[in-house]
């Protein structure tokens, strides 16, 4: 009886460490995730969430997206959607209205979300240089969108420094300022202000897991990060190893 409980202790206690040590061999660099609420903007009414799993060079963005602009010229309302990077990684306010005509267009929100660093298209080109190939977008009131693609370095930095920002575009008219919807795009004046104007803004956010300090987990010693106090009075090793199960659920519920 006295051997039992003693047998217990270390058992625990290896079951512990073996909870600890899964996220290390999963190689925290090579694989991580980050996440983003999706606000509505310009009062389009569009919401939604995404997700980003990265593994090595390869990145599976997940959508979903509801109360989008539906449709345009008696089709689908097309809504461009990009990863923008190189800005201070958030949303613009009313305040980024710099020529007051009641709506932040697309430029207006630069200096907020940053250029276009993926476009996340449906199919082929995923560069910036497909931002308005407006038919190889998702389109319509509510869509859910899930893709696969070599993720290219910038975008790749920006995701790990959170200044990646998920932005939607294309807003119903009817929603606009009549002075704003009878403009021409600030991006292509060949169409519509309505069909790029953004619609819902997001900042994708880093998991735990991706936040950690390279061999944090190894120690189970949490190292300075953005919410340091939070995550030392927590524990390093359990909330390692709490983030990695959370991780791999969504693997397995993407995958499913
Ligand atoms: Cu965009």
């Amino acid at each position: 009886m006295r051997k039992s409980t003693f047998l217990a202790v270390p058992t625990l206690a290896l079951g512990a460490l073996t909870l600890a040590a899964a996220p290390a061999s999963a190689h925290a660099e090579d694989m991580w995730s980050s996440q983003a609420t999706l606000n509505t903007l310009n009062n389009s009414g569009t919401t939604g969430d995404v997700m980003v799993d990265v593994h090595g060079t390869e990145a599976t963005v997940t959508m979903n997206v509801t109360g989008a602009a539906e449709t345009f010229m008696d089709g689908p309302f097309p809504h461009a959607q990009h990863i923008h990077i190189h800005g201070q990684g958030t949303c613009p306010g009313p305040e980024a209205d710099a020529d007051g005509d009641g709506v932040v267009n697309t430029t207006e929100g630069h200096p907020s979300y940053g250029m276009i660093g993926t476009s996340l298209t449906l199919e082929g080109d995923t560069s910036p240089d497909s931002g308005l190939a407006v038919d190889r977008f998702p389109g319509g009131s509510a869509y859910t969108y899930e893709r696969t693609f070599e993720l290219d370095a910038a975008t790749a930095e920006a995701l790990q420094s959170g200044t990646a920002v998920v932005v939607v575009h294309g807003v119903d008219p009817a929603k606009m300022p009549a002075a704003a919807a009878e403009k021409m795009s600030d991006l292509d004046p060949s169409l519509p202000a309505a069909a790029t104007l953004p619609a819902a803004c997001g900042t994708l956010t880093a998991s735990q897991m991706g936040a950690m300090p390279e061999g944090g987990a190894d120690t189970g010693v949490t190292q300075e990060t953005g919410s340091g106090a939070e995550t030392a009075a927590l524990g390093g090793g359990l909330l390692a190893a709490v983030a990695g199960g959370a991780w791999a659920l969504r693997r397995r519920a993407a995958r499913a």
